[in-house]
């Protein structure tokens, strides 16, 4: 047993299907927005760590991409294997599902956790959608015989609803470790990589259909000058007619874009920032694997 005064650490792995609130729920418990959100399915493309640090212990929060089923490009396995891989190190598994009901998403996800060994923690998200919350009871029992869950918790990730219970049940649950990352730090992801998930969060929420799934950001350049810092971003898409939906007339889409991008990215940090953006055509890169080790996916060979 653990005594009180141990400190403990550990790895916590949140899975789920495409848009449950895994990202949303983890920058809620780190206190910081670490990882993108918009509302579109698919948001998350790689393995993100959030790191809560408090004085008796260090949580490592691991977000992942939806895992989902029908994954025909070489991107959608890349996010897959970075889902299901964070899973062998789990110490806990955070299993994030909807309150609003179970879905057959929901039952390919679960088929991923069947032989784990980490305590897995059902997380019924979104329970301000369902009112009165008895309405959620149903549910909450039909769980319990799909699944040997350590526990079942409703929370609201958007409205900090069960959220430090959630955390005690975690913590609950970690070994007694010395902390992994120092004690300042709130993620793995440097500068770069989060210059261009703010872009491409904006991106992705302002456009429709297959577009927000067309185009990946490259940061080319990050320099600082004087009190400025200028920023150089290409955005790829994966076909020539995505381009001008990108830009919309007189390129006036891409500019509200970059202002709402330029906005959040001086507020991260804490400086002005001149960004700069360019479409450029990179046909069908989600199938290239030379593309997405650029981006930084693991791709198999
Ligand atoms: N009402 C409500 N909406 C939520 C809650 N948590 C997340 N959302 C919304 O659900 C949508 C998806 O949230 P994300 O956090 O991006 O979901 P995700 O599971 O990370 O999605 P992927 O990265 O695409 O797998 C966003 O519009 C969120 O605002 C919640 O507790 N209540
Ligand atoms: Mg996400």
């Amino acid at each position: 047993m653990n005594t009180p005064e141990q400190f403990r650490s550990g790895f916590v792995a949140v899975v789920g299907r495409p848009n449950a609130g895994k990202s949303t729920l983890v920058n809620a418990l780190v206190g910081e927005k670490i990882s993108i959100v918009t509302d579109r399915p698919q948001t998350t493309r790689h393995r993100i760590i959030g790191i809560r640090n408090r004085p008796d212990s260090q949580v490592v929060f691991v977000d992942t991409p939806g895992l989902h089923a029908h994954a025909g490009k070489l991107i959608n396995r890349a996010m897959n294997r970075a889902a299901t891989g964070s899973l062998v190190d789990a110490d806990v598994v955070l299993f994030v599902i909807e309150a609003t009901g179970w879905r057959k998403a929901d039952q390919h996800v679960l088929g991923k956790l069947g032989s784990l060994r980490a305590p897995v923690i059902l997380v019924v998200n979104k329970s301000d959608l369902v009112r009165p919350p008895a309405r959620m009871l149903p549910l909450l029992e039909a769980m319990q015989s799909r699944h040997a869950f350590a526990e079942i918790i409703p929370v609201s990730a958007l409205q900090d609803g069960n959220l430090e219970r959630l955390m005690e049940l975690v913590l609950a649950r970690l070994p007694a470790a010395e902390r992994f990352y120092p004690d300042d730090m709130t993620t793995d992801r440097g500068r770069d990589f989060r210059i261009g998930e703010v872009l491409r969060e904006k991106l992705m929420a302002s456009l429709e259909r297959e577009v927000p799934y067309g185009l990946a950001v490259e940061v080319a350049a990050v320099e600082d000058d004087g009190g400025l810092t200028r920023i150089d971003a290409l955005i790829w898409v994966a076909k020539a007619s995505q381009r001008p939906i990108i830009l919309g007339r007189g390129g006036e889409r891409l500019k509200a874009i970059g202002r709402a991008a330029r906005l959040e990215i001086e507020a991260l940090l804490g400086r002005k920032v001149f960004l700069q953006t360019h479409v450029k055509v990179r046909r069908n890169w989600g199938d290239d694997a030379r593309a997405l080790r650029q981006l930084g996916h693991e791709v198999g060979s």
